[in-house]
């Protein structure tokens, strides 16, 4: 993308919501939060730490003396476990419910903070007794559990780094990650429910084991109670282990860099990487930002995250942010139509959930099923929503304001990464006047702009990569065993890391591209590998679909460039209908015409594509990749981190079933 062709700004959103008065009045974070951080970013992050209970304070807050490795708080110490849970009981919120589990089946199971220590203590001796020492790797590969939380917060309390994987993943992935950490060793359970039946886990742990020899013990949980194969002095059950020991157990306090978790993102090409992250810095960014963005009240509210445990989100956003904030959540198991499609809402209705956080593709696949759904439960404890993972299409953003949260909620699109570590651009409910469609604002203390291809600032109005220009206390501190693709991959493309640049400014390049608008908000377009470059213009895949999106019959777009022998690419769009619209021979050309009505003409799709389901990651990202494939007529290349493996048969029988 050259300068002067930098991602077009198509798509103009006029509407605007003030944050209700109410919260407004009595919001934890108002405006001066912006000014305070911008006077002394280090002070502000400084004071944000002290949300934490230390063992030993910290006198430094940032040491950036060799970048782009970043040192917070370098001096102090603390347990994150500790953090989590003894310190609420300490307090005397040891009655506090932490997590409302809500099973698949039906199952429900309250735990009380102090539940919760007995829980991680007796789990951290556990570990110990299986020869887990400070600084050994743990991998976790369990269904949406309570003991993945525990199992978590265990690893972090003796010091041992877990590594998270999907429960979804093959044992290829598993052994692959597993061998990346050397971990010693594998916490999984028997099976998990998943769409109405048990699924079992433990047959890929013990297939991916076969070519890990660093694991010793696989530890595993009893959820559904199915047959497991079993290898004797190996394996070991999580009840049986945790029963026998002591409900009592001593934190002992962890430096602040110390390793806390690895999470292995996929990226594009090659193997995965293993995303780093540290104790002190990391659980002030978590804690801080899920105080601010969801202004969280931990007497009253009930927050509820509906992410996988295996995915980021699920980390900061259900494990390490809420409970360090002592609140109360929802925990659930399964699918958002097991048994039926109103689950989630029937969750919402039973708990009075306050504060809500999904992602787009669950928004979507919620408007394709009708807004007669959600309209028969009683939603109004909620106050505010929260969307994470893809950017949100604004006809999506609306829905979800107008039928989940009566017209009035806040919503939140709260824009990070993995990487990242915590939420970094998101507007604060009591404080901005929000755009649908626009994660518009960093953070208190963070600093993010876009940037031309030249890495020069480009002026509000205008277009290109997302970058951040600060180091943040939540960031990753390298790629597990890679600091050289650590620095080659997230620093050397703009600033001081990029060779020949004459910059002395450490530059962070998110990956993403974004545009500014004219009030210098800003709008995240996706992923750079997925802009499309049609007779020399850029257009962002993003646009595209929320332009497809706005039609009143789809609900869901997903948009790839196909490689054109006249435009370079030309667009190609898979389209799934909401739940009421019907197919008809007009609808393709009344939907070209649409997307050339909103965006101009050189938006106009070539080919439109309806069809029933889209390829996902198990985190509700939409692989574009995929879909270019079946664009260019190509074998569909590699699926292993598909969340559903069938989705691409389905989708090449409906295009050869549609020529
Ligand atoms: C938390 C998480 C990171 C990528 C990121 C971007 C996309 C996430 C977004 C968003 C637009 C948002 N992304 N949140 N894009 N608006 N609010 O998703 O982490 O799985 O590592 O993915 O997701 O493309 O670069 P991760």
């Amino acid at each position: 993308m050259s300068s002067n062709e930098s991602l077009e700004n198509l798509l103009k959103e006029e509407r605007r919501f003030a944050p209700p008065a109410e919260l407004a009045a009595a919001a934890n974070v108002t405006a001066a939060a912006y000014q305070e951080a911008k006077e002394d970013r280090l002070a502000f992050w400084a004071e944000q730490a002290r949300r934490l209970s230390w063992s030993t304070e910290p006198t430094e807050t940032l040491d950036w003396s060799n970048p782009p490795f970043a040192k917070w708080f370098a001096d102090g110490e603390l347990n994150v476990a500790y953090n989590c849970v003894d310190r609420h009981v300490e307090a005397g919120h040891g009655d506090r419910v932490a997590i409302h589990f809500e099973g698949e089946p039906g199952d429900s199971r309250a735990i009380t903070y102090a539940q919760l220590k007995d829980e991680v203590s007796k789990a951290a001796h556990a570990l110990t007794e299986l020869g887990i020492e400070k600084g050994d790797r743990v991998a976790v590969y369990l269904p949406m559990i309570p003991e993945a939380a525990v199992a978590m917060l265990a690893c972090a309390r003796i010091g041992a780094a877990h590594s998270v994987v999907f429960g979804g993943f093959s044992a290829e992935a598993v052994a692959s990650r597993v061998q990346d950490a050397d971990a010693k060793l594998v916490i999984t359970a028997d099976g998990g429910y998943r769409r109405g039946k048990p699924t079992a886990l433990k047959p890929a742990i013990d297939e991916a084991v076969l070519s890990c020899p660093t694991v010793q013990h696989v530890l595993v949980v009893r959820r559904t109670g199915q047959e497991t194969a079993w290898t004797e002095g190996r394996d070991v059950w999580w009840d049986e282990i945790t029963s026998r020991q002591s409900t009592e157990h001593t934190p002992v306090p962890h430096n602040a860099e110390h390793p806390l978790f690895i999470l292995y993102t996929s990226g594009t090409t090659g193997k995965p990487k293993g995303i780093l992250h540290t104790t002190g810095g990391y659980l002030t960014q978590a804690s801080y930002t899920h105080h601010a963005v969801f202004d969280l009240k931990p007497e009253t509210d009930v927050y509820w995250c509906t992410a996988d445990i295996g995915w980021v989100t699920g980390h900061s956003y259900i494990v390490y942010g809420p409970l360090a904030n002592g609140a109360t959540q929802v925990m659930y198991e399964g699918t958002p139509d097991t048994p039926h499609q109103g689950r989630f809402w029937e969750i919402i209705q039973k708990y009075k959930v306050t504060l809500l956080y999904t992602a787009p593709t669950a928004i979507r696949t919620f408007m394709k099923w009708g807004d007669d759904i959600p309209a028969k439960f009683d939603l109004s404890s909620l106050r505010i929503l929260g969307s994470v993972g893809e950017p949100i299409n604004p006809e999506a953003w609306i829905w979800y304001r107008e039928h989940i949260g009566a017209g009035k909620t806040p919503i939140v699109d709260t824009w990070w990464q993995t990487e990242t570590g915590a939420m970094m651009i998101s507007p604060l409910p009591g404080v901005t006047h929000t755009k649908p469609g626009s994660a518009q604002t960093p953070l208190p203390g963070i600093s993010a702009t876009v940037v031309d291809d030249e890495a020069n600032e480009v002026p509000d109005g205008g277009g290109g990569y997302l970058v951040l220009t600060e180091p943040w206390p939540s960031m990753l501190r390298t790629i597990w065993g890679d600091d050289q693709r650590y620095l080659e991959t997230y620093w050397s493309r703009f600033g001081a890391g990029h060779e020949g640049s004459g910059s002395d400014k450490w530059t962070y390049f998110a990956g993403d591209g974004a545009k500014k608008d004219e009030d210098g908000d800003l709008w995240l377009l996706g992923r750079v590998d997925d802009v499309m470059l049609v007779s020399g213009h850029n257009i962002s895949t993003t646009e595209v679909e929320s332009a497809l999106v706005s039609h009143p019959k789809v609900a869901e777009a997903a948009v790839v460039g196909a490689t054109d022998a006249t435009t370079g690419q030309a667009i190609a769009a898979f389209v799934i209908l909401r739940g009421s619209a019907k197919d008809n021979e007009d609808l393709v050309a009344e939907l070209r015409n649409h997307v050339a009505k909103v965006l101009g003409p050189i938006a106009k799709p070539k080919l439109i594509q309806l069809v029933s389901e889209l390829p996902k990651t198990r985190s509700g990202k939409i692989m574009r990749r995929l879909l270019r494939d079946i664009a260019e007529g190509r074998a569909v290349g590699d699926t292993t981190t598909l969340a559903d493996s069938t989705v691409m048969d389905l989708i090449q029988s409906q295009r050869s079933a549609g020529d």
